[in-house]
């Protein structure tokens, strides 16, 4: 049976407890379900079984510390994890299986098959990322209490039945920009947390722009020391040592995110220019910038030098980098003469090529040469002109992959809607079903589907200073730029979608994550997302004026509490 139909609901547990969700009320929609049989129950007798494959421990490991807080189970993490299925004698086990060509649809690189019954739960998968995709279905399958911090009453059951699932596209991504403001480790790595609940696997870091400069390169410090000294507004800013980046790319592979490393060129680039007066056409460097325009900057495509700067920072991030792509940026290029920019990507797409990465650029890229292989970022607009359009469109025919962020569905700063007190709106306002409702592969006319490799959700952050800025925004659209990566095209259905959205807040709320509480969607009695919101005068999204907002769902003091 397809998700997004109706399912005959899993049959309640023994003892009059409430019935299990039904297993398709999961975001993304899995691609397909077959509800039927017992549900399955962790009792403290559970154990989580992995074999001997490294990746499966790892696995159980990471279901282990989601479940032992809330269930209070000791729920030991054992070899023993061969046999069959959990419908045919699991013993009242998760099992955790990585094999070479498993039935149904576990195969693929991120695939997973789910079967759970009275006798056990198995999570079948042919790839590690498949096993923790599947793992990710299991805890959404589960009461939201199991996201609690401490020990919650249970029961822990899983409807009964199977899901077979792999995603629609390769591409599912989401951006954070932490040059605008910066963003600590801890920081990005809470968000890396959100993003694998909804199974995306690009973490795309903005890490340069005119506001500063967020990566340690060796052989030009002052672009951290100087160029990262402050951010939107004047604060401190901050950047990343090689370790910190270091452990941000750990920490993602750990959730199964790839790193895609951006450095915006040759416009956006002030906080180098500031640092560095030679990389200035006329030797002079401007002063650090704290304000949000755009399109004033360039690099200096005329000087040798500026070659050398782009092949050391690129030399110096691809070392650190073991994800395959490296972002040049490109947008926004308006202090940049057309041929400059031109020859400017000429000489800086074959310099990431040598350090062993492909390139991406935004769409703008598509008005240069982009290098075989290449992946263009589109961002435009439903009213981008036709021109912009049919030049994305031909380097898509040529053989460009396309990651599709439209900025009016895909980007998280734009406003919800004129109340919104922060984000932006220059690509108008996006409510959630707004950023829901299209089909990457139908969304620009004249590209192959072939071509469209998925989508990304970025987050700039102008106006976002924290943890809770950066939820409130990402939720509740994230999941649905996510489920348009993953999900069968079958399963789109708004009414559909909206319901199970608005079962994830519980989770959220048991987070401790902040979100909008969209009117256009369904949310449940209660919860900590039902108060009221309470509005303090005189605040301002773009900061100043400050004095408080609260917030429903953890009761921020926006204006003062950084988190
Ligand atoms: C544009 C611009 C960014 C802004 C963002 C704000 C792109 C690719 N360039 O998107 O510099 O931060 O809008 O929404």
């Amino acid at each position: 049976m397809a998700a997004g139909a109706t399912t005959m609901g899993a049959a309640p547990g023994d003892r009059g407890e409430a019935a299990p969700a039904p297993l398709d009320r999961v975001i993304p929609a899995p691609a397909s379900v077959e509800p039927g049989g017992s549900p399955y129950r962790i009792t403290e007798r559970t154990r989580i079984r992995v074999g001997d494959s490294r990746a499966a421990r790892e696995a159980g490991d990471y279901l282990a510390d989601v479940l032992r807080p809330s269930t209070g189970y000791r729920l030991p993490v054992t070899g023993d994890g061969g046999g069959g299925t959990g419908k045919d004698g699991g013993g009242g086990d998760i099992r955790l299986r990585l094999v070479k060509s498993p039935h149904g649809g576990a195969g693929g690189a991120e695939g997973y098959r789910l079967d759970s019954g009275r006798s056990g739960l198995t999570i079948t998968a042919a790839r590690p990322a498949g096993l923790f995709h599947g793992v990710q279905t299991l805890r959404q399958l589960l009461p939201a209490a199991v996201e609690k911090d401490s020990v919650q009453p249970g029961p822990w059951l899983v409807a009964g039945g199977t899901i077979e699932d792999a995603p629609r596209y390769g591409w599912r991504g989401a951006m954070l920009d932490v040059s605008r403001h910066f963003f600590t480790v801890g920081q990005v790595e809470r968000y890396i947390d959100q993003l694998a609940l909804y199974k995306i696997n690009k973490l795309h870091l903005h890490l340069s722009d005119d506001q500063g400069w967020r990566i340690a390169v060796d052989s030009w410090p002052r672009l951290t020391t100087y160029g990262g000294s402050t951010e939107v507004g004047g604060g401190p800013g901050g950047f990343y040592t090689k370790a910190d980046y270091r452990r941000i790319v750990r920490y993602a592979a750990s959730r199964h995110l790839e790193v895609v490393p951006e450095i915006d060129m040759p416009g956006h680039t002030n906080a180098a220019l500031a640092s560095y007066a030679e990389l200035n056409c006329d030797g002079v460097a401007p002063p650090l910038y704290t304000g949000t325009a755009v399109g004033f900057s360039s690099l200096c495509v005329g000087k040798e030098i500026t070659y050398d700067f782009v092949d050391d920072v690129v030399r110096e991030l691809a070392a650190l980098t073991p994800g395959r792509y490296l972002h040049i940026g490109g947008d926004e290029a308006h202090s940049t003469p057309h041929d400059d920019f031109v020859t400017f990507m000429k000489r800086v797409q074959p310099i990431v090529a040598r350090y062993g990465k492909t390139v991406i650029g935004w769409h703008q890229l598509t008005g240069a040469d982009p290098a075989k292989g290449a992946l263009a970022q589109y961002w435009g607009l439903d009213g981008t002109g036709p021109a912009e359009k049919e030049r994305v469109a031909e380097a898509a025919r040529n053989g460009t992959g396309l990651i599709l962020s439209p900025a009016d569905r895909a980007y998280l700063d734009m406003k919800y809607d004129a109340n919104t007190p922060l984000g932006l709106s220059w690509a108008g306002h996006v409510d959630v079903r707004r950023s829901y409702d299209w089909d990457p592969d139908a969304h620009l006319p004249g590209v192959p589907a072939s071509a469209v490799r998925g989508v990304e959700a970025p987050l700039w952050t102008e106006t976002l200073e924290n943890s809770g800025h950066l939820e409130y925004m990402a939720f509740p659209r994230l999941p649905g730029i996510a489920e348009l990566g993953w999900s069968p095209a079958a399963t789109h259905d708004w009414d559909g979608y909206r319901s199970r959205l608005a079962a994830q807040a519980p989770r959220w709320d048991a987070l401790g994550m902040d979100y909008y509480r969209s009117p256009q969607v369904p949310w449940p009695a209660g919860g900590g997302g039902g108060g009221p919101d309470v509005f303090c005068a005189g605040w301002g999204g773009g900061g100043g004026g400050a004095t408080c907002r609260v917030w429903t769902s953890i009761n921020f003091c926006y204006s003062h509490l950084n988190i």
